[in-house]
């Protein structure tokens, strides 16, 4: 009921972080194009395997981007799907099932909405089935004008591989229906390649597997090292077509590709165990924002993928005062180091939460509980409200415009 709104309401404007004054609306009128780049974890960046490189494009992309270097994902069973709910909304998905299929028929107050109120052509590009995560009845709640699903693509033997069409010629026949959108546009991308059992064309591949005893992640950082260069020849595609000037290029990770199955041969690769602690950090995906005329510059506050909607609609010049949203600007001075995970672990500036103990980033071993004591409450009233949200539909009773009003 409205009552337990104003509830939430006062804990979501609690939380606002004020935009940062030097990026506030840098990026404003630009096309906003955002790739979930999938199973990417932050591992593999500025990392080698066998003496190779395995992201040498993104490596090099980040330096010229805003880099958040303490980013973790915050997914649950809903996999992509819980990551493209956390960026639209800035609420976290439910701890059982995928938000996607149990609570498609919600109110929404979306990024996709924000800008497309602000005059953006907003729409979704994933060359699978429209169905997959029930993905064309939640877009519709989401508010995207429009999803280049499988129909959209021209979609071959030749250019598919294990899930599907393979990333390189998703990008570059996503380049020509980007041409044809309206201005400015905001194009939502989700890649496929590099997605569990993680089989490749030998063709397409660039780099070695690794030798250990999983399969899986011997494979992973080939297919890695293909979707990295799908990203090279995308962006080369964007300059081409000069839509890359106007441009804002988003990346995040959308969840691990490694799961603990996996952590012996993953001990092998890092060379340490991986302890409670390390399977936690694990879970940092990359997270870049590409805009034009701004220099590069790594981020380091913790921050997870909640905080991707009011990051980017600030940069954007569109302020968030007033919106029900749980995450908070990456750039505000504001911004409060903090990351929950949607099975209760959490990460803060010093400490991480994992297997009911408190680890101490500097030692990586379990330190004094009482460290991590505070936050153990903070996360699980957030994940409370943002979970009540979801549960009582509780967005029907917000109206934007009026609360615009009272702030
Ligand atoms: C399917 C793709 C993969 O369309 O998004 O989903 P995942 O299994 O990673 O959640
Ligand atoms: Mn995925």
């Amino acid at each position: 009921n409205s009552s337990e709104m104003t509830e939430v309401d006062n804990f979501a404007d609690a939380k606002y972080a004020a935009p940062n004054d030097e990026l506030f609306g840098v990026a404003k009128g630009k096309n906003l194009i955002m790739v979930s780049v999938e199973s990417t974890q932050a591992f593999v960046l500025n990392n080698k395997v066998n003496g190779q490189e395995i992201t040498p494009f993104l490596n090099d992309f980040a330096e010229e981007s805003l880099n958040y270097t303490n980013f973790y994902h915050q997914t649950g069973q809903g996999k992509t799907s819980d990551a493209e709910f956390l960026t639209e909304n800035s609420l976290y998905p439910l701890s059982r099932g995928a938000v996607f299929f149990t609570h498609s028929g919600n109110e929404f107050n979306s990024m996709a909405e924000k800008l497309a109120e602000n005059g953006y052509y907003a729409n979704a590009m994933h060359a699978n089935n429209k169905s997959f995560w029930n993905r064309d009845i939640m877009y519709d709640s989401i508010g995207y004008e429009r999803f280049y699903d499988e129909e959209d693509y021209e979609i071959t033997e030749d250019n598919s591989v294990n899930w599907g069409m393979k990333d390189i010629p998703f990008f570059e026949q996503s380049v020509g229906l980007m041409k044809e959108m309206p201005k400015p546009f905001y194009s939502k991308m989700i890649t496929l390649t590099n997605h569990h059992p993680f089989y490749y064309d030998e063709e397409d591949k660039m780099i070695d597997e690794y030798n250990s005893n999983s399969g899986t992640l011997n494979r992973y950082f080939v297919t890695v090292r293909y979707t990295d260069e799908s990203l090279k020849r995308f962006v080369e595609e964007l300059k081409e077509s000069g839509l890359y000037e106007n441009s804002v290029i988003v990346l995040y990770g959308d969840h691990y590709g490694i799961s603990e199955n996996h952590n012996e041969a993953m001990s092998q690769y890092l060379g340490k165990e991986v302890t409670p602690f390390v399977s936690a950090q694990l879970q940092k995906v990359p997270f870049m924002i590409h805009i034009p005329g701004v220099d590069g510059r790594e981020i380091s506050t913790v921050g997870g993928q909640i905080d991707i909607r009011p990051t980017l609609l600030h940069l954007f010049g569109i302020d968030t005062k007033g919106d029900i949203q749980f995450g908070q600007d990456l750039n505000s001075e504001d911004h409060e180091s903090f990351a929950a995970f949607r099975d209760g672990r959490f990460i803060t500036e010093d400490y991480v939460y994992a297997d009911s103990k408190c680890w101490d980033k500097a030692t990586e071993q379990p330190t004094d509980s009482s460290y991590c004591e505070p936050y153990i409450e903070k996360a699980a009233t957030e994940l409370n409200y943002s979970d009540r949200i979801i549960y009582g539909d509780l967005l029907r009773f917000y109206d934007p415009d009026s609360a615009k009003k009272e702030h």
